[in-house]
């Protein structure tokens, strides 16, 4: 039976962890996991076939980490075969009389993607290629790709995927408390983006326990028109007397799984800290529960890298004002490659009130293959808000499609054959939605018959496709009624038609109907509610108008989207306040970001670097690092501890800030410093490093003298060092539970030989009592916390 009629019936259950059963049998935490498939086959023959035992459909190979990141290519060869045969040895051995699959397993590379850390894109994609080609080779069922906590490296693993192989794929990730990824991504960012990318079941797996994760399965099974996976950890990890316990038994266990699966869960298992006998309970538990049905969802989502917009009918705004189509100040912005000046304008046009953000780079002689997905790179961290990619270069628009995190809106597809060709497959690729002109080889029609035509022949091509009617977004077309005063109707009424006879959404450049005009907006914003009264989805316009977004606000209020007009209310109140004036700033062509604060704030690091200089020329460094650069990444650092931003948009800031520093240090030596004297490392067996090194880029730019250890580091070496500079702060790392032990050791021995010193630890798998008990001196949540205490140490 193949795995994808198998899940159509059935309720799959997974295996459980490899992590936990290898410990058990004796691994040391400095070993690699995936080597034992080659050295103790045996071993790992074992722990599948007791999962197959007790109920599991599928197991994971043991191939977590095996990467060319970590292994050579002969010994990834070698590991990844020898993975798979095991798998498949434990499957023949088994005395289960299910149908038993194998999924080659793939899990984070352990090296972090832009802006976390320094991997490219195309580096992560090559890295995942490798490993997916050597396990198609060796012949797995299906794949895994599991606990990603970045939605772009899961995006480079799913591409990876689905570029070699038609097979099932699972995605899971590793979801926070928050319910959140690490990079801000939701359920519905993640479910949106990998459904685009043809991910066939996706859910949640490790992280938190089975019931704080009910949440995010809840989520997913509603945004989810493909099966939905939760395979979470035995509860929270607590480490008892050096050992990692998980706070729930196997029935416990099962019964809160089971909770998920009446929510709709499909394919469920077991991660960190649950071994054969939870999936046994789970199996037993599971017998009575009939599989949910799943409902195809048709709604029309794009993404950002942390937030899913809906096109819902309460119209949606699309900002305009990138783009440098008439106007000289972006086209200068465009030739001199001033990536600052594009983030100011997104930023102006996100506070005015856009919910994505049109991006068309195209002026001649400029190459978009190249400045386009540059300035989508750079972009998609210093806004929240979806992009629109709008170019008509085919290699422009996949390039900039292959690092964007999120699923975007193409801009755009039209009905010429040549169009659609070049289209399409990108879109099912990369998975986007679309916005489809409703023009082709014969031009644009004058009728709005012939443009429902071609919008109905765009959809059975799309179709062909493998694209949704759901991704697709028709623009009829505004064009200007100076030159025919019959443009506005026509597209109107292609508008009303395709709305009500195709239930499709739209979209227009509303600003193109009033070109050649005088008093455009007055035109352009009586057409917006003629077009909004059609149907029109979302409108591309200018949000620093605000003719235009009053009547956005008004529109959304009289078309019922705006429960007890507060959305309204709240607009004419800012209006009042303003003493009349307009809700929202007009942008004049200068730069918005006028004070290095602001340029830190919004990422922009040219201008951060030539604002300082421009200080310096009057100011002390002291004085602007504790006036501009300071007050800046503390902004920024509450918005990120309250939730209002996410990781990503931290370390953007963080790095503009460095480049503030760098021009600082040109200047005078040390000036950097504030004089706390800080160790950092992660213990010895912990090869992650991905916290320590977020928390020491903060504290680097918090201006602290920070020495880096590193990684894997003993107790000894630590203390040496302690010895030889003392530190104000010894900051400890420790991401595996497994290797907190090795902390505790550290603190101990600090103790001894540095008495004075006072040592700061975290990473993931810490609690503030754990902490506690092991003797440190303070417990830091993440990179601000660490920042708040280090703070406490600077003398004045
Ligand atoms: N459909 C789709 N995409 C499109 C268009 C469309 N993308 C480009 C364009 N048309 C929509 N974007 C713009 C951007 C700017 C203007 C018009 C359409 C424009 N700007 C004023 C000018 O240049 O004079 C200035 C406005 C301002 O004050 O900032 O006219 O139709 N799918």
């Amino acid at each position: 039976m193949n795995f994808r009629d198998y899940a159509k019936q059935n309720i799959v259950i997974l295996d459980g962890a490899m992590g936990t059963m290898l410990e058990a049998a004796g691994i040391r935490a400095s070993e690699l996991p995936e080597r034992w498939c080659i050295s103790n086959p045996e071993q790992i023959v074992r722990i599948h076939k007791a999962y197959f035992d007790a109920g599991s459909a599928v197991v994971n190979t043991n191939t977590f980490g095996a990467n060319i990141l970590k292994y050579d290519e002969p010994e990834l060869e070698a590991v990844i075969s020898a993975a798979i045969n095991c798998a498949k040895e434990a499957a023949l051995l088994s005395v289960s009389d299910k149908p038993k699959f194998v999924a080659l397993d793939i899990g984070p590379l352990g090296r972090l993607l832009k802006p976390f850390g320094d991997l490219d894109f195309e580096e992560a994609y090559s890295v995942f290629s490798k490993t997916v080609k050597i396990g198609l080779k060796h012949g797995v069922d299906l794949i895994t790709v599991e606990t990603m906590n970045d939605s772009l490296e899961t995006k480079a693993a799913l591409l990876a995927v689905r570029d070699n192989t038609d097979l099932p794929v699972i995605v899971t990730n590793a979801y926070g408390a928050d319910g959140k990824l690490l990079s801000g991504a939701s359920p519905e960012c993640m479910v949106a983006l990998l459904e685009g990318m043809g991910a066939d079941y996706i859910g949640a797996n490790c992280s938190l326990g089975p019931k704080a994760l009910l949440g995010v399965v809840e989520r997913i099974c509603e945004s989810a028109s493909v099966p939905t996976v939760f395979k979470p950890n035995a509860g929270l990890p607590e480490i008892v007397d050096g050992k990692t316990v998980y706070s729930l038994s196997a029935s416990d266990f099962a019964d809160e799984v089971s909770r998920a699966v009446e929510l709709g869960a499909r394919i469920v298992g077991g991660c960190c800290g649950t071994s054969p006998e939870y999936i046994k309970a789970l199996s037993d538990r599971l017998g009575e529960v009939a599989p949910k049905e799943i409902s195809k969802k048709n709604k029309t989502v794009i993404t950002s890298f942390s937030r899913a917009h809906v096109l819902d009918g309460a119209l949606t705004v699309i900002g305009e004002s990138i783009n440098p189509t008439g106007k000289k100040r972006m086209k200068l912005a465009v030739a001199e490659r001033d990536i600052d000046y594009i983030i100011d304008l997104a930023v102006s046009e996100e506070e005015n009130g856009a919910d994505a953000l049109d991006v068309n780079v195209g002026v001649p002689g400029v190459s978009e293959a190249e400045f386009l997905p540059e300035v989508i790179e750079s972009l998609q961290y210093a806004t929240a808000l979806p992009l629109v990619i709008d170019t008509s270069d085919p290699v422009a628009m996949e390039r900039a499609l292959r690092v964007y995190n999120g699923k975007p809106l193409i801009n755009s597809v039209n009905g010429k054959k040549e169009s659609m060709d070049a289209i399409f497959p990108l879109a099912k690729k990369y998975g986007g939605a679309i916005i489809a002109l409703t023009l082709d080889e014969n031009g644009i029609p004058k009728t709005a018959d012939e443009r429902v035509a071609i919008a109905k022949r765009i959809i059975v091509e799309a179709e062909k496709h493998g694209i949704d009617k759901k991704d697709l977004v028709f623009d009829p077309l505004a064009m200007t009624v100076c030159t025919d005063r019959s443009n506005a109707l026509v597209t109107l009424e292609a508008l009303r038609r395709i709305k009500s006879e195709l239930c499709a959404h739209t979209s227009l450049g509303v600003s193109n109907v009033s070109y050649g005009l005088p008093k455009r907006e007055a035109l352009n914003s009586t057409f917006l509610s003629m077009a909004a009264a059609n149907g029109l989805s979302a409108a591309i316009i200018n949000p620093a108008s605000a003719q235009m977004m009053n009547t956005v606000v008004s529109l959304r209020a009289l078309l019922g989207y705006d429960a007890d007009f507060e959305a309204y209310i709240s607009a004419s109140e800012a209006i009042e306040l303003a003493g009349a004036a307009p809700i929202v700033k007009e942008n004049g062509g200068e730069l918005r970001s006028s004070t290095l604060s602001d340029a830190i704030i919004n990422g922009m690091k040219d201008t951060a670097a030539l604002l300082t200089d421009e200080l310096l020329k009057t100011t002390e460094p002291m004085q602007v690092i504790a006036d501009e650069i300071i007050p800046a990444l503390d902004k920024v650092g509450k918005g990120y501890e309250s939730g209002k931003i996410y990781l990503p948009r931290l370390l953007l800031s963080a790095e503009t800030a460095k480049c503030a520093f760098e021009r600082i240090k040109l200047k005078v030596d040390k000036a950097s410093s504030n004089g706390v004297k800080i160790i950092i490392a992660t213990v010895k067996g912990d090869v992650h490093d991905i916290g320590k090194n977020i928390v020491r880029m903060m504290l680097e730019n918090y201006g602290f003298d920070v020495t880096d250890l590193g990684k894997d580091v003993s107790p000894s070496e630590i203390a040496d060092r302690a010895n030889e500079l003392c530190p104000d702060i010894v900051a400890l790392s420790a991401l595996m539970t497994t290797t907190v032990p090795a902390m505790e050791e550290t603190i101990s021995l600090l103790r001894k030989l540095t008495p004075d010193v006072k040592i700061m630890v975290g990473g993931a798998v810490l609690t503030e009592e754990h902490a506690k008990r092991i003797g440190a001196d303070a417990y830091a949540k993440d990179a601000m916390g660490a920042v708040r205490y280090a703070k406490g140490f600077i003398k004045n």
